[in-house]
């Protein structure tokens, strides 16, 4: 079995989760959550940490998808897909929105942000949404390439069509794989469509505790700071986004942010079953802890001199009686 993956990246909305879902067999891994913000007018869910995705273009050849999540703020994602999940990949499928403000912009954008994977893999720039604003056009994005000094084929697509994603994959890799491509177009044709799953909004900052419904608070980010050792602490929601945080490090908080997205990707990849919490030990004198609730993460910085063990206790006293 030969296997190959590709990354799929671009702006929020551009159909990279969309894509991915499309040309998977199996439904594909989706960890997108409803929109609590600007993004809303445009689409109803997000992508906060990753799509994944895989198809077999026969008995030999196997190819993963992986998507990035769209929001700038979920950056890390970028990062650890292009040099660690994904860093063999054969290449980079560059998703732009067509109807965008300034689709020179995002490809501009996205092609500096992933400068060192298309360094050394291949890019190919997939355009989407071209029915609904035809400009500009595909010779328009093949002088910005140039500009951009890129060495990229441009596709017009929709993402949501599975021939035009597997003709996308036959002009990018056609000549690494062998496969049949006119009877995988034609199959994809006949096809019955996949939609995405619907997501429903969260019901806002509520969770699950011991089978009671309680709420994290703001006020918990308070009540936190008064626990013996804690230095500082950020509470989150599963978007990613800070409700409140007593941080200055506002990288530290992104990161808060971030686990809000990974750890339900890595409970669906592994058997660790429902993940509580998140522990970094670090050299110098502190440790960062990130509890997971259902629909919130609190991020709580303490001295090593203090037990994780018993911050943990003394947060579970809080959850229960705050
Ligand atoms: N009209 C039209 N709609 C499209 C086309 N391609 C994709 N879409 C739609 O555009 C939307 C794209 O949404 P997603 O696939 O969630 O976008 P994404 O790139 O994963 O976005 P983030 O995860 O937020 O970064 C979906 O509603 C698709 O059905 C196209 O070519 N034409
Ligand atoms: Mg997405």
């Amino acid at each position: 079995m030969s296997e190959l993956k590709l990354i799929f990246a671009g702006p929020v909305g551009a159909g990279k989760t969309t894509a991915i879902n499309v040309l998977s067999d199996k439904p594909s891994l989706n960890t997108d959550k409803a929109v609590s913000d600007v993004t809303a007018a445009r689409k109803a869910t997000t992508t906060v940490a990753m799509d994944y995705g895989c198809l077999n273009l026969n008995e030999t050849q196997k190819i993963h998808l992986y998507g990035t999540p769209g929001q700038m703020r979920f950056r890390f994602m970028w990062e650890l897909l292009t040099n660690e999940l994904a860093a063999d990949c054969a290449g980079l499928v560059l998703l732009i929105d067509n109807t965008r403000a300034s689709p020179f912009r995002d490809l501009k954008y996205y092609a500096q942000e992933f400068s060192n994977l298309i360094a050394r893999k291949k890019l190919i720039i997939g355009v989407t949404r071209s029915d609904l604003r035809a400009e500009p056009e595909r010779a328009q994005y093949e002088s910005w390439v140039e500009e951009l000094g890129l060495t990229a084929e441009v596709v017009f697509l929709d993402a949501r069509r599975k021939s035009d994603m597997l003709a996308l994959l036959q002009r990018f890799i056609g000549d690494r794989v062998d496969a049949d491509w006119p009877q995988l177009l034609a199959d994809a044709d006949n096809a019955p469509e996949r939609t995405l799953p619907t997501v429903e909004q969260a019901p806002a900052q509520v969770s699950d505790y011991l089978g009671e419904n309680i709420v994290m608070k703001d006020s918990i980010v308070d009540d936190v700071l008064n626990i013996k050792g804690v230095e500082g602490a950020a509470l989150a929601t599963a978007m990613g986004d800070i409700v409140t945080s007593s941080l200055d490090d506002t990288e530290l908080d992104d990161f808060i942010g971030f686990m809000a997205g990974i750890v339900p990707v890595f409970e669906q990849v592994s058997d660790l079953g429902q993940v509580q919490s998140v522990v970094l030990k670090s050299d110098n004198s502190e440790n960062l802890s990130v509890y997971v609730e259902e629909e919130q993460v609190l991020g709580v910085v303490s001295s090593n001199r203090t037990s994780v063990r018993i911050l943990r206790q003394q947060l579970d006293d809080l959850l229960q009686w705050g």
